[in-house]
């Protein structure tokens, strides 16, 4: 088999070959420019072949409240139900060294002969929440390959406006006592996402105090501007139960969103992929050539986004004929 070849390397993707995978996701974060043309086909071709059924993730929360814990847990669920499932998990302690540490992928418990399971570790790269747009390039990838994708990130207060920008749902984890994202909830700073996970409720009567503080911002702030309420879980990921309840939810909150704004969700997700590679490429001056960052959202929103690369190159152009005349 060549996996030089694009199609060939794309059917193989679509056929979930996890060597195949890899190989992509490793032209997909070359930074070498001769690889451009390469990436831009593959992209291209990955984002016509999205999954049809496919349920973006996003797992965050504080550090060692058990998000990987939880992940392994969940994905063992989706397995059995024949499921297939892709992970990433953005590393935040990598920045310096530029290349992910094993660190988290070894903390997801699984089984490395499952064909149906593919876990990747990736640098956080210098953006805030570490959801750099080579993240999003990969993203494509599992986009086509597997039927649940989960992200999995570090942080509180921006981490979830952040991914909530890359995937369809937001889980957001705490432990019991866990005051903080409690705190930025009520003030506003940290919007509330669409579920909520306390997990380590093994700490049971800890666990339900801190129940009744979280609901309690989640019953005052209502519904989101889709009309979705946030829904609270329990679980325990060490005594491994409250996962399928997470299940659940995420499974109502997917058809939630196919019944409303799934697809314009998305729309705008890849929106603001787009003004991410651009504004990493041209900073300041190119969103002041073309008019600032709410006039070039306007002019991407207008292009047909299948290929991201297409929309980025017209733009250049757009910035550089205007900066021409002036
Ligand atoms: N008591 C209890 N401990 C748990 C539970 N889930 C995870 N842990 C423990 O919490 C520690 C951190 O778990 P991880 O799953 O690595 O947490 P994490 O949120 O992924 O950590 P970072 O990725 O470093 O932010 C480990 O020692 C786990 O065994 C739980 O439900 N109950
Ligand atoms: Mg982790």
């Amino acid at each position: 088999m060549n996996l030089n070849s694009i199609d060939t390397l794309l059917a193989e993707v679509l056929a979930g070959n996890k060597i195949a995978v890899a190989n992509a996701l490793n032209l997909l974060e070359n930074i070498r420019p001769a690889k451009t043309s390469r990436i831009r086909q593959l992209i291209e071709q990955l984002s016509r072949n999205a999954r049809p059924g496919r349920h973006l993730i996003g797992i965050t929360g504080p550090p060692g409240v058990g998000k990987s814990t939880l992940i392994s847990r969940l994905a063992n669920f989706y397995r059995k139900q024949g499921r297939t499932v892709g992970i990433i998990s953005v590393d935040p302690s990598s920045c310096r060294s530029g290349g992910a540490l094993l660190g988290d992928r070894a903390r997801i418990i699984h089984d490395p002969g499952d064909s149906g399971l593919f876990i990747r570790s990736m640098a956080a790269g210098k953006h805030l929440g570490g959801l750099a747009w080579r993240t999003r390039h990969c993203l494509t990838v599992f986009e086509a390959a597997y039927d649940i994708i989960i992200i999995e990130t570090v942080g509180v207060g921006q981490s979830e406006t952040e991914i909530a920008q890359v995937v369809d749902s937001v889980v957001f984890v705490v432990q019991p006592g866990s005051g903080d994202a409690l705190q930025f909830m009520k003030a506003g700073i940290m919007e509330i996402p669409d579920i909520l996970v306390i997990n380590k409720a093994d700490q049971k009567k800890l666990a339900a105090k801190t129940k009744i503080d979280l609901e309690t911002v989640a019953v005052y702030s209502g519904f989101d501007e889709s009309g979705w309420q946030s829904e609270i879980v329990m679980a325990s990921a060490l005594e491994g139960w409250g996962h399928d309840q997470l299940a659940q939810a995420l499974s109502d909150h997917f058809s939630f969103l196919e019944n409303t704004c799934l697809k314009k969700k998305r729309h705008l997700n890849r929106v603001q992929w787009i003004l991410m590679m651009f504004k990493e490429r041209f900073g300041m001056f190119g969103l002041e050539t073309l008019g600032g960052e709410s006039s070039v959202l306007k002019q991407i929103a207008g292009f047909d986004l299948t290929n991201p690369f297409y929309c980025f190159e017209k733009l250049t152009h757009e910035m550089w004929t205007l900066a021409k005349n002036v």
